[in-house]
């Protein structure tokens, strides 16, 4: 039979996509499937490829015949619980923030760099986040195409990228506005929130409903956030491009699920949208929605559910030489997170 595989944080929000993802497969080439969850969730029955399992309590003893352990749990678990998933004989990969850019831990997007799964000297490979994620294949596809050189994006990032709290902020939000006479003003906003029961306190630092909120992640130093940091740092590492120049401007949108992108792209090469669009066509995991003439282009809420990354509005830049314009939208909790975690595990499971 084939490797086990466990899933710990299996009731999260990622988790839950995870178990969805490996219901839909065709074929899985795991022998056993282990759940794995906070005491909270423990002994919850969940039922993955028409067998009831019961989801057991994160521990030592429940690594124990794990072969390969996915992550989808807060930093601080990561941190502590994929060593002893390792110690326990496992290969730990990790979705959480917490070794993405240790130079021990291959930091790894299966299109791009498969390869890196095998160069793994602490035992962990880490997922991107997803913010990195909805734009990376198809920038590794152009890059190997063209040559990356500079890159420029601005997000369009999803509620869900908070995690459960940040849905339910959102609907609670939207709720508290639908169908009443809302002034624009932000304060107003916040008004009809504060008189709708909403909690003051959020997530995202500003109201989202009828609003954009150019902040994403905590602050970090000179005026950026963590997330503008990862997309730079991130990208670099996964291109293997480590002086490749990033700027990134990371906003959150009244989207629940879904994180897009506006991507200004610089290239060695010369570049064309015929050849962009066949390259970006051949790639499996891409789908091109791009026809000016018919106004088709991708939008978050057509790609939710979707596991590729679809691509639209590829334009030549006017006045910037070997440049692309154009506009990303994938899920930010499958691609963006489950499903590029099981792709890893998937690949590490071919051998
Ligand atoms: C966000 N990328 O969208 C983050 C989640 N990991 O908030």
């Amino acid at each position: 039979t084939g490797p086990t595989v466990a899933v710990v944080g299996a009731t999260g929000a990622v988790g839950s996509v995870m178990i969805d993802i490996m219901n839909q497969r065709e074929t899985v080439p795991w022998g056993e499937i282990r759940l794995i969850a906070s005491p909270r969730s423990a002994g919850k029955k969940i039922t993955v490829r028409g067998v009831e399992r019961t989801v057991v309590e994160l521990s030592p003893e429940a690594f124990e015949g794990v072969d390969i352990a996915m992550f989808d749990v807060p930093d601080e678990l990561s941190e502590r619980w994929a060593p002893v998933a390792v110690d326990c004989g496992a290969i730990a990969v990790d979705n959480s923030g917490a070794f993405r850019m240790n130079p021990e831990v291959p930091l790894v997007v299966p299109e791009v760099n498969a390869a890196k799964v095998h160069e793994r000297p602490k035992g962990i490979i880490a997922n991107p986040n997803c913010t990195t994620l909805s734009m990376m294949t198809a920038l590794g596809a152009l890059h190997q195409e063209f040559g990356l050189r500079e890159l420029v994006v601005s997000s369009y990032q999803a509620a869900s990228g908070s995690g459960q709290e940040g849905v339910d902020r959102l609907r609670d939000e939207i709720s508290a506005v639908a169908g009443k006479e809302v002034g624009e003003r932000s304060g107003d906003v916040a008004e009809a929130l504060t008189a709708a029961g909403v909690p003051e306190e959020t997530p995202f630092k500003a109201p989202l409903a009828l609003n954009v909120v150019p902040w994403a992640g905590s602050r970090k130093e000179d005026g950026w956030t963590s997330e503008e940091l990862k997309v730079r740092n991130e990208s670099r590492k996964i291109l293997g491009l480590s002086e490749l120049k990033v700027s990134a401007t990371c906003v959150r949108v009244p989207v629940v699920t879904t994180h897009s992108l506006a991507v200004h792209a610089t290239f060695e090469n010369e570049v064309g949208v015929e050849r962009a669009h066949q390259v970006l066509e051949a790639a499996p995991s891409i789908a091109v929605h791009d026809d000016p003439e018919q106004q088709v282009f991708p939008t978050p809420a057509e790609v939710v559910g979707q596991d590729r990354t679809y691509v639209g509005r590829v334009r030549q830049a006017l006045d910037f030489p070997n440049t692309l314009e154009f506009f990303v939208c994938g899920d930010n909790l499958r691609k963006g997170a489950a499903l590029n975690t099981y792709e890893i595990a998937e690949t590490l499971a071919q051998g």
